[in-house]
């Protein structure tokens, strides 16, 4: 998706933080703020990062740094200065003051700022809107410059204080206006989903780092299509498809947000609502992009942030995605020592359909582990149902006899119950 816009793109001078444990090296992690600018409409016109064990409380890099940083940013000219991990109030405001001319702002208001440009449905704008106010909202003292420069003095403060009071209580109203609205909305697709469940289908769910190819593989396997661009959180809103598996049942695919290192707490929060339909799912497709030279990282935060969301143990299959990107001898390499590292995964490629057969086939494997398997005969009259396990269930077996219909098939335990109350004896 492309976002028209006439005015030119701001400029961005991009500042990381490097500390022991983080979960992305820093230049990897600068080059990912660096996509995520890109996506929110920005150019990139400079990088720089210090090593700290603890972030400053004022300045957020050491005090030198932030100096030469306002320097290079100017030289650069720079509309921007972006830190590549959340700031408070308090370090914005003093390293916009440093600055002196250029705004600054965090990784986080970067992301929100993605997402408000993306939501497309009304669910997605109420998550994002409220995302941005619970964001925005312990920010709002100290940075605003103009009004907290008024602090202390007779005659100052209180004109000040008085409309940041009325801000704030304003922002409070909305946040829970809108906190009202998800949960309205929130209702209507329980019922939706309730609908559904009743269905008895299969239900998969996609999951995975932004961008690594979860829309694509959905498209592939559903021949649905739902957006796909090579860039992050392309997708915010979740769609469900529903696919045919080679034995003919019939499961349902889910497509969901991505996720990405460092994703706002706020955000998390906000589409909590959205993610927890993953919570429905029978299993997990966690979908990676396999040359990603930071796959291994991408793989523990999407486990980290699946934790967050009490997914932790839900069945998983992980899918290796584009796969044909593996060439000659190296990718042979790459491919073998992913292999031996995952054993249970399968490569694919949502691009050239390498390896979706072998995915289909899982995918039926695992859904007949979860039916129960029916042998009965049923009367010609149950056509209807007949034909719905044909549809959601693993047919072994059809024959049309004297009696009836003799089926031997696996089957939701929903529908399981249905075929036998339906071959009951006529009293
Ligand atoms: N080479 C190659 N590229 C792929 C493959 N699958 C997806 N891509 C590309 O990867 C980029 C991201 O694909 P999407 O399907 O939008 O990824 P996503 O995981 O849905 O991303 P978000 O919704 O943004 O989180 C696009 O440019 C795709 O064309 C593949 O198998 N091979
Ligand atoms: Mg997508």
């Amino acid at each position: 998706m492309t976002i028209e816009t006439s005015a030119p793109a701001e400029r961005a001078y991009l500042v990381g933080l490097a500390r022991d444990g983080d979960a992305l090296a820093v230049d990897d992690s600068l080059e990912e703020l660096a996509a995520l600018v890109a996506a929110a409409g920005g150019s990139v016109v400079g990088r720089t990062h210090q090593a700290r064990r603890t972030a400053d409380p004022n300045t957020w890099v050491g005090k030198g740094k932030a100096a030469e940083i306002a320097g290079e940013a100017s030289r650069m000219k720079a509309d921007l200065i972006v830190c590549d991990e959340e700031l408070s109030a308090r370090q914005q405001r003093e390293l916009e003051d440093l600055a002196g001319g250029p705004r600054v702002i965090d990784r986080s208001a970067v992301i929100l700022d993605i997402f408000a440009q993306h939501a497309q449905t009304r669910e997605g704008r109420l998550q994002v809107e409220l995302a941005q106010l619970e964001y925005r909202l312990p920010r709002l003292a100290g940075g605003s410059k103009g009004l907290s420069r008024l602090g202390g003095g007779i005659g100052t403060r209180g004109p000040g204080e008085s409309k940041l009071e009325t801000q704030r209580q304003t922002i409070r109203r909305r946040v829970q206006e809108l906190k009202t609205r998800l949960v309205e909305v929130a209702h209507q697709r329980e019922r939706g989903r309730r609908v559904r469940a009743r269905d008895g289908l299969f239900l998969a769910g996609l999951v995975g780092y932004t961008n690594a190819g979860k829309s694509t593989l959905l498209n592939a396997l559903a021949g649905s299509d739902v957006l796909v661009a090579d860039q992050p959180f392309a997708t915010l809103d979740p769609t469900t498809r529903r696919t045919a598996l080679p034995n003919g049942s019939v499961i349902l695919l889910s497509d969901t947000v991505g996720f990405v290192n460092k994703l706002p707490h706020s955000l998390v929060a906000a589409f909590r609502a959205t993610l927890e339909e993953l919570g429905d799912a029978d299993m997990l497709v966690h979908v990676v992009d396999a040359g990603h030279p930071n796959l291994h990282e991408h793989i523990a935060v999407v486990e980290a942030t699946l934790g967050e969301l009490g997914l932790a143990d839900r069945e998983r299959l992980l899918v290796l995605n584009k796969a044909d990107a593996f060439k000659g001898g190296e990718g042979d390499a790459l491919r073998e020592a992913l292999g031996g590292e995952f054993p249970g995964a399968l490569f694919v490629s949502a691009r050239t359909g390498e390896g979706l057969a072998a995915l289909r086939d899982r995918l039926v494997a695992v859904a007949a582990s979860r039916w129960a398997r029916v042998q009965v005969t049923v009367p010609y009259s149950a056509g209807a149902l007949v034909q719905r396990v044909r549809e959601r269930g693993a047919l072994r077996g059809l024959e049309h006899g004297e009696r009836g219909i003799a089926i031997d098939a696996d089957v939701s335990p929903g529908l399981a119950a249905e075929l036998r109350e339906a071959a009951a004896p006529e009293a």
